[in-house]
């Protein structure tokens, strides 16, 4: 049983993040109340200064936990933080950052009270988790124009379940996106490509895509392919797939200024390009130097950029990666005139430190400035609303401008596409990437943190770049981010121009790679069962533990073990030079360990906490009583890993069923219950 209750406040902005229309309740906040009240903060001369205060308050037990906010920085309890809506381009995701690419305004508080809470807010807030107060929520959005739904049922899952009903179905990819991926920054051509795909089949370590960074295209114009790289697109492609790779380009939001340019052209003459105050086309600039943004909060810009992806696909494109929709803006150009006149003012011939540091500031301020989000219009349903009001739905208009495009183009046929900016509602189009991490440990540890918090939000399709994007990896760090990654719906090894070479085969454990991804595929029957039926259930995929044994203390403190499905549970290793690890089992379970899909041992452990030991080129899971796991031998693409025998792996004590999902991987017809067969023990 759930309930779930609207309170709206103001005039809300149509987001189009729920699918289901409520009716308002009239009156309070639900769990919360309104503050309004005036603050004196004195500062370090003792002046008193009064500051406006307004904003939701709940008030927490010592005890309570906050669960939710998808993709961001900190635990997967979120209590004692201050975290803000506010999608933003920062490749260096640091626990004392607030924001990161997508705004994912829903939480759950469990504890005295448990309920569930989603503000539908495109704007900038502010969610403070008990950091100016460590017993208080405090929510201030930045003007009092919102929805709030409040969510109550008997568990916490419960209540998840209700939130993503209300938000309609998740997102589901084509199958060969469950296979691996290779992508890097800097791939230039067919050479080089070819030699990555070589490079993965000579030395027989499966994978299924590469992906297309901004060099492929002409002058990183969107749509654009750079034909001295790529003689023949089509014929490229097509070669690629008889080798079983689907290559899938990136399409950045900002359109090149240029003359001549067909989509530059189109859009200005058909109006599709966000306008200035003036009414103007606005001017950012990102990689193609000067652009326009399309407008993709008005449905017919919206229409318009989706049906350009038909270009790619008409040369035999099947899936697409969409950055830097943020939007990220390295700087306008009205901005940068008054930036250059300032740097002016103070150039002089002996610059003292302040100065320099004030020279700085003006160039590291130059990019994604909230000037330049101020600046900016759209025009919704005909409404003209300026960008900062609507700032975090750009990401999810983008995606769905591509989701809306696939649906008419392709009808019968699912297309890949994820996204680096979100906010809820995208989760129904398209799946997420959790954006520019660096090669450090403790991104290995933030991408399983995030995993369950994105489920909570309905993103199940998604993935850290594994190896880390920013930095130079090393060889164990990537073997320990790849054991992690073969759990991970998304699972792509991406890198960034300048670093060192992060391909499987660049290092010198091939033989440990390849078993390792070789169990990836090997898993494939239950982890793809257990995605699509997450999917078409409205489940999480990923579950922390306080979740499924809420009475059990122990599980509710863990932060760094997940359940994916039904069956198992994960504990990958995430620091250096470590042996193994320590792993709380909240009840028996079965540990397989395993070196390939042919070197698998196993072994029943009583509840309690273990030191497992885990060597580099190991996976351990755990199955839960009475639970199955099929799995098959692993192949060298999706496709070859079909027709091999399913074997199960089972903690059972007499007998059990285990619902496997099977489907041509292409095909949008869910529903047919003839792919769900019972397997049994
Ligand atoms: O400003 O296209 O997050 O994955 O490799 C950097 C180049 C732009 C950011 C993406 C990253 C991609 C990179 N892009």
């Amino acid at each position: 049983m759930s309930r779930i209750q609207r309170f709206s406040i103001g005039n809300p902005i149509n987001t189009e993040a729920v699918v289901q229309n409520l009716p308002k309740e009239k009156g309070d906040f639900g769990y919360f109340t309104r503050i309004q009240d005036v603050e004196l903060k004195s500062d370090e001369n003792s002046q008193e200064t009064m500051i406006q205060k307004d904003y939701l308050l709940y008030r927490m037990d010592e005890k309570d936990r906050i669960y939710g906010l998808g993709e961001n920085v900190r635990g997967i309890n979120k209590r004692g933080w201050i975290y803000e809506s506010n999608c933003t381009d920062d490749p260096y995701h640091m626990e004392t950052k607030h924001s990161l690419y997508g705004a994912h305004n829903f939480f759950v508080v469990s504890g005295k009270e448990t309920f569930g809470a989603f503000l539908d807010y495109p704007g900038k807030l502010v969610l403070d988790m008990g950091y100016e107060r460590m017993d208080e929520i405090r929510i201030t959005p930045e003007d009092w124009n919102l929805d709030l739904y409040i969510i109550e049922a008997d568990s916490i899952l419960e209540i998840v379940k209700a939130f993503r009903q209300l938000i309609g179905r998740s997102y589901i990819p084509p199958k060969w996106a469950f296979g691996f991926g290779q992508s890097r920054w800097g791939y230039q051509n067919e050479g080089d490509i070819r030699a990555v795909v070589k490079g993965y089949r000579d030395n027989g370590i499966p994978l299924d895509s590469v992906y297309l960074d901004i060099d492929y295209m002409e002058g990183f114009k969107d749509f654009t392919v750079n034909e001295e790289r790529f003689p023949d697109f089509p014929k490229f492609v097509e070669e690629m797939k008889q080798e079983h790779i689907h290559l899938v380009p990136i399409i950045d939001a900002g359109v090149k200024i240029e003359e001549g340019y067909e989509v530059y052209e189109e859009g200005v003459k058909q109006g599709h390009f966000c306008k200035d105050q003036a009414g103007k086309e606005f001017v950012g600039a990102v990689w193609p130097g000067k652009v326009h943004f399309p407008d993709v909060l008005d449905k017919k810009a919206r229409k318009w950029f989706g049906g350009k992806y038909k270009v790619l696909m008409d040369q035999g494109i099947e899936g697409f990666w969409n950055d830097m929709n943020e939007p990220a803006i390295f700087y306008s150009q009205k901005n940068l005139e008054k930036v250059m006149k300032e740097i002016k003012s103070i150039k002089n011939d002996n610059m003292d430190m302040w100065d320099v540091f004030a020279f700085k500031d003006l160039v590291n301020g130059l990019a994604n400035n909230p000037e330049d989000y101020k600046s900016f219009y759209h025009n919704m349903d005909g409404t003209r609303i300026c960008h900062d009001k609507v700032h975090n739905l750009y990401g999810f208009g983008m995606t769905r401008a591509a989701g809306e495009a696939f649906e008419e183009l392709e009808p019968e046929k699912r297309i890949l596409i994820f996204s680096r900016s979100s906010y809820i509602g995208m989760h129904r189009y398209g799946g997420i990437w959790m954006g520019d991490n660096q090669s450090w440990w403790q991104h290995l540890l933030l991408n399983l943190k995030m995993l369950p918090s994105l489920n909570m939000c309905g993103f199940l399709y998604t993935g850290a770049d594994l190896g880390g994007f920013g930095g130079d990896v090393t060889e164990d760090l990537l073997l320990r981010w790849t054991a992690l990654g073969i759990f991970t719906p998304l699972m792509r090894n991406h890198s960034a121009l300048g670093t060192r070479e992060q391909e499987c085969y660049q290092f010198t454990r091939i033989e440990t790679f390849r078993r390792l991804i070789g169990i990836r595929y090997g898993l494939m029957p239950y982890l793809y069962s257990e995605y699509m039926k997450a999917a078409l259930r409205d489940e999480m995929l990923f579950v922390p533990l306080a979740f499924a044994y809420p009475d059990d203390e122990h599980a509710k403190a863990v932060e760094d073990q997940l359940l994916l499905g039904e069956s198992i549970m994960i504990a990958p290793v995430y620091t250096q030079n470590a042996l193994g690890r320590y792993v709380y089992l909240p009840e028996p379970m079965k540990l397989v360990r395993l070196k390939s899909m042919d070197q698998i041992e196993t072994e029943v452990l009583g509840q309690g906490h273990y030191y497992i030991e885990i060597a580099l080129d190991e996976v351990v899971f755990f199955i839960r009583p009475e639970k199955i796991v099929p799995y098959t031998q692993p192949g060298q693409y999706m496709g070859d890993c079909q027709e091999k025998e399913l074997k199960l792996l089972d903690f059972v004590s007499k007998t059990a069923e285990y619902e496997l999902y099977q489907d041509d991987g292409y095909g949008k017809d869910y529903g047919n219950s003839s792919h769900i067969t019972k397997v049994c023990v």
